[in-house]
C-alpha cells in the first residue's frame, strides 16, 4: 500500500463569484487537502479503490491491495486464478479480494465463503466522504473480471444497504478495465446502465462502504455523480479530495512558545493618565506608543502600569515584547512595584515593526504588586523627515508571564 501523507499544502484557484457585478475573479488561496477524506465536488465524488479507510469483518476473505509492481499488501500464496492487472489501473494501483475458489460454475458455490449475497456481512471497506449536497448519486465502480464470478460487489451507506446501491455487475468489458453502474437483478443478472445509485439524504460527512459479492472481484475505481448524464471514460477523474483553507497563522507574539498569561499593553496596562504625556493606542500595529509627533513628547520616558490582581503568589518567567522600528532605537525600563528589573535598548532593525523579546528572568507576583513599562521615542538620525529625522514611538506590545 502506498503510504501517503495524512495532509499536503497546496496552491488551488478558487472561482469566486461576486454578486454585484456578476463578475467572475479568480483568487489564489492556499487549503490544506486531506488524504483520504473525500468531498463531493460539484457533484462528483472521485476515489481511487484502494484509498480506503478501514476494513473489517475480512476473517474469510480481504481486500488486498495490488501495487505498481503487482505485489500485494499482504504476501501470501492464496487461490487465485489471475495474474495482477496493475497496468491500465488508475494510479497503477487496485483491490482484489482473496482467496478466490470459486472461478467458474464448476467450482463450489459456497455463501459466507466465496459468495455472499448479503451486502455489509464480508470484508467491508470504509471511504469517508464529505457531501455538500444532499440527493442521488448515480454509483461507478471500474473492475476487471476474468471470469463469470468475480464480478459483483455492494455499495452502502453510513452502514445501510440500501436496496438500489446492492449489486454492482460486470457483464461486458471482460480481460480490461471497466466502467459499470449496472445492478443485477432478478430479471436481467447483467442489468442496465445508470441503475445503481445511493440517496444522500443530508448533506455533511458521510461513509461510504463496500463489501464482498464474489471473491476474485477487483476494483479500481469509484465515482458518485449527482449528474445522471453522466460517464466516465478511461482512467476517469483525478480523485476529490477534502480541501480546507489553510488556518490563519499566528500574528503577534510569534516568538513566545509558551505562556501562563499574556498582559497586552494596552487591555492590562493603565495608560491613559489624563495628561497630555501619556501613550496612545497604534491600533494598526495593536501596541502602545508615544506620539512623536509632539516634540515635547521625544527624548522622555512615558510609562503605563499593570497592577497584578491574582489572589495567590505565583513565580513567573517574565518577558516584554516591543516593537523594533526603523528610525530609532527606543530604550525601555520594567519596574516592579517601582524597583527597576529590566532596562534595554531595541536592536538596529531592517524590518519595520518587527517583534524584540527582552528577558526580565524568575519574578514573583502576588495580589497587588505594580509592574511599570517605560519606553522613549528617539532618533537614530537615519530617516529624513521633514527638517530634521524621523523619531522611533517606543511601540512595546506587552508582557508574557510564562511557567517557571
Ligand atoms: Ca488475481
Ligand atoms: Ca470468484
Ligand atoms: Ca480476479
Ligand atoms: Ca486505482
Amino acid at each position: 500500500m502506498k503510504l501517503l501523507p495524512l495532509s499536503l499544502i497546496g496552491l488551488s484557484i478558487l472561482t469566486v463569484s461576486c454578486a454585484n457585478t456578476k463578475q467572475q475573479i479568480e483568487i489564489e488561496k492556499e487549503v490544506v487537502t486531506v488524504n483520504k477524506n473525500y468531498a463531493e465536488k460539484n457533484g462528483l465524488v472521485v476515489i481511487e479503490a484502494e484509498n480506503f479507510s478501514t476494513q473489517v469483518l475480512s476473517d474469510k476473505r480481504r481486500w488486498l491491495i495490488f501495487d505498481e509492481n503487482g505485489t500485494a499488501s499482504e504476501p501470501g500464496l492464496y487461490a487465485d486464478p489471475d495474474t495482477p492487472h496493475s497496468a491500465g489501473a488508475s494510479g497503477n494501483s487496485y483491490i482484489e479480494i482473496l482467496p478466490d475458489n470459486r472461478t467458474n460454475h464448476d467450482e463450489k458455490l459456497i455463501p459466507g465463503e466465496n459468495f455472499m449475497p448479503t451486502p455489509g456481512v464480508m470484508a467491508v471497506l470504509t471511504y469517508p466522504v464529505y457531501f455538500s449536497e444532499p440527493g442521488r448519486y448515480i454509483i461507478w465502480g471500474r473492475a476487471f473480471s476474468t471470469g463469470p464470478e468475480d464480478n459483483g460487489f455492494h455499495f452502502g451507506l453510513d452502514g445501510v444497504w440500501q436496496e438500489k446501491s446492492q449489486r454492482l455487475q460486470f457483464c461486458q468489458g471482460k480481460h480490461q478495465w471497466t466502467w459499470s453502474s449496472q445492478q443485477r437483478v432478478p430479471e436481467n443478472h447483467c442489468g442496465t446502465p445508470k441503475t445503481l445509485w445511493l440517496d444522500v439524504e443530508k448533506a455533511g460527512q458521510h461513509t461510504l462502504m463496500l463489501s464482498m459479492r464474489e471473491d476474485g472481484a477487483e476494483l479500481d475505481k469509484i465515482i458518485l455523480s449527482k449528474d445522471q448524464s453522466y460517464t466516465p471514460e478511461g482512467l476517469g477523474p483525478a480523485e476529490t479530495f477534502y480541501q480546507t483553507p489553510k488556518l490563519e497563522e499566528k500574528k503577534v507574539y510569534k516568538d513566545i512558545d509558551n505562556y501562563a498569561y499574556i498582559l497586552n499593553s494596552k487591555d492590562s496596562f493603565n495608560f491613559e493618565n489624563g495628561t497630555a504625556d501619556s501613550y496612545y493606542f497604534d491600533k494598526g500595529r495593536g501596541v502602545l506608543a508615544i506620539n512623536a509627533g509632539k516634540p515635547e513628547l521625544r527624548n522622555k520616558f512615558i510609562s503605563a502600569s499593570y497592577i497584578h490582581k491574582k489572589p495567590k503568589p505565583q513565580s513567573f518567567n517574565m518577558k516584554l515584547v516591543t516593537l523594533t522600528e526603523l528610525d530609532g532605537e527606543s530604550e525601555y525600563k520594567v519596574l516592579l512595584n517601582g524597583k527597576l528589573i529590566g532596562d534595554f535598548k531595541n536592536p538596529e532593525t531592517n524590518l519595520d515593526y518587527k517583534e524584540a523579546v527582552f528577558d526580565l528572568g524568575l519574578i514573583e507576583l502576588k495580589k497587588g504588586d505594580e509592574i511599570t513599562v517605560k519606553s522613549n521615542a528617539v532618533t537614530n538620525g537615519k530617516i529624513p523627515e521633514g527638517d530634521i529625522t524621523a523619531f522611533a514611538r517606543g511601540r512595546w506590545r506587552g508582557v508574557v508571564l510564562q511557567h517557571p
